[in-house]
């Protein structure tokens, strides 16, 4: 009897600025429902899945956006998921914004088990946009602003049967994500995001977001051999249209189900994670293909040869070659 879990991706259409934290746990809970209804025992919600996307506004001081930021998981207004979802038997992975009692602010998720019991708590890695009020763009991504990287790297944990683990947004764009990972056996990858069509540094990307955003999950399942559940925000929020496209993608790269609205909405597949070693114990059978001993240069400092850029994305005022406020990195 193989093992498999049957995963929901619960994709989330926009969240309104003003919308409260419990009229989104109604949705998130309406969502549970539905994905259980179909037969999830695991549903991937998205990044920052409480709140509007807020890193789109630049707020001073930093401490007047504590309220886009949660101090306990669950808090009052999470609790009912977290009820909800044990009663039905049903584990989740849900993205919130994180403000740790000794003042730390992470871009973080939360993994849930069947039984209501805390798996883990991963806080994102790869923390793109930029540090500082951009007035220049349509509209900003501050998340280097809000939040610090995450310090733990990528984990994974015995859970739903299987090897579990967690990336968040832009960490999917980074092979080294799946790779550190794969190398410690996963056989399950959640994921939630929120991606601007819009990419400001180079709006000639902008046609690309569908394909980039699925490209780089099928590779990293593909070349490691793992499931990988990734989960939107989509629909246009506050003005700026977000990428949807939530998807269920097996080992070999495939995509097996995939979302058809930018709104609400449930993508469920089973996954049998012992088709991992289809590609574990061939292709990528780590131990007997893999030369770790000429790939030092991976591990190097951030940006190989010297970058120009002190950080963070080049601004557009500083590409032409302007100097003054919006020339910081
Ligand atoms: N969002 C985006 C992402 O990596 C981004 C940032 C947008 C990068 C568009 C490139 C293009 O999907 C988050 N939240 O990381």
């Amino acid at each position: 009897m193989n093992r498999a879990i049957t995963v929901a991706a619960a994709q989330l259409g926009p969240i309104g600025r003003d919308e409260k934290r419990e009229a989104v746990v109604d949705r998130l809970v309406a969502l549970l429902h539905d994905a259980h209804r179909r037969g999830a025992e695991l549903v991937v919600y998205p990044e920052l899945a409480l709140t509007t996307f807020f890193p789109r506004w630049w707020t001073e001081p930093l401490a007047e956006a504590d309220h886009w930021f949660e101090t306990e998981m669950p808090g009052p207004a999470t609790k009912p998921l977290f009820e909800e979802a044990a009663a039905l038997g049903v584990g989740f992975f849900l993205g919130y914004a994180e403000l740790t009692p000794d003042g730390h602010r992470y871009n973080s998720a939360v993994l849930v088990e069947r039984d209501g019991s805390t798996v883990a708590t991963f806080r994102k890695v790869h923390i793109p946009g930029h540090e500082r009020h951009e007035p220049w763009r349509p509209f900003q991504h501050l998340e280097r602003y809000y939040f610090e990287p995450g310090p733990d790297g990528f984990g994974v944990w015995d859970a739903f049967g299987g090897s579990v683990g967690m990336m968040i947004c832009n960490d999917r764009r980074w092979p080294e994500t799946y790779r550190v990972m794969g190398l410690q056996g996963v056989e399950l990858i959640l994921c939630g995001y929120n991606t601007p069509v819009h990419y400001a540094p180079d709006p000639s990307q902008d046609a690309l977001q569908a394909f980039h955003n699925h490209l780089v999950m099928q590779a990293g399942a593909y070349q490691n051999g793992t499931w990988v559940v990734a989960s939107a925000k989509g629909g246009v929020e506050e003005g700026v249209d977000s990428l949807a496209q939530s998807a269920v993608i097996a080992p070999s790269g495939l995509i097996v189900a995939q979302a058809f609205t930018a709104g609400d909405e449930v993508v469920v597949a089973e996954c049998d994670l012992d088709w991992c070693d289809h590609y574990k114990k061939t292709l990528f059978d780590f131990a007997r293909y893999r030369r770790p001993e000429v790939y030092g240069a991976i591990c190097e400092p951030r940006g190989g040869r010297e970058s120009e850029s002190a950080g963070g994305e080049p601004t557009a005022a500083a590409a032409a070659g302007a100097s003054g406020p919006e020339a910081a990195p």
